[in-house]
């Protein structure tokens, strides 16, 4: 038990302990086809109990959705998007993500995140915070975001793009 859950038996299982063999030092994760590129946190401000975690989801297969992530670092962890509604930006749950086929969906600050709520303890910039996805078809992944720096855009060290 525990550490790397992929495309068992019992897909909407988790292994919640820590396991050394959870540890990756790679900055992308395959899951079948879905590709989890660069995922990363957002150090969470202050007494802030919430922060949002980013990534790029490449689909090289056929459509497929991220339907859940949860996170042992977290009470209740939600997929979010962010919208601008009467001038103010406001963050919503969704039910899933819709990956199509050949495609980059990318979470980012002010747009999709998963939100991790209600955290047991403050990420710290240069942590590692562990978030458990499951996709529809490719079924349930683990992924350690690096904890980047409150305030930060991007997972750093990436080409400087836009
Ligand atoms: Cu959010």
């Amino acid at each position: 038990m525990g550490g790397f859950v992929g495309g068992g038996a019992d897909p909407v299982r988790f292994a919640w302990e820590a396991s050394p063999a959870l540890a990756q030092e790679t900055d992308s994760v395959p899951a079948g086809l879905i590709t989890i590129e660069r995922p990363w946190a957002r150090a969470s401000a202050g007494t802030a109990t919430v922060a949002g975690v980013f990534m790029t989801l490449h689909n090289g297969g056929a459509k497929d959705r991220l339907i859940r992530a949860a996170s042992p670092a977290a009470g209740l962890v939600e997929i979010h998007q962010t919208r601008m509604e009467d001038g103010v930006m406001r963050m919503r749950p969704v039910e899933a993500l819709d990956l199509a086929p050949g495609t980059d969906t990318v979470l980012r600050p002010g747009g999709l995140h998963v939100m991790l709520i209600d955290l047991k303890a403050p990420l710290v910039e240069g942590e590692r915070v562990r978030v458990d996805l499951t996709f529809e078809h490719a079924g349930p992944v683990t992924i350690e975001a690096i904890v980047r720096p409150v305030g930060a855009q991007d997972a750093g060290a990436a080409p400087k793009g836009q």
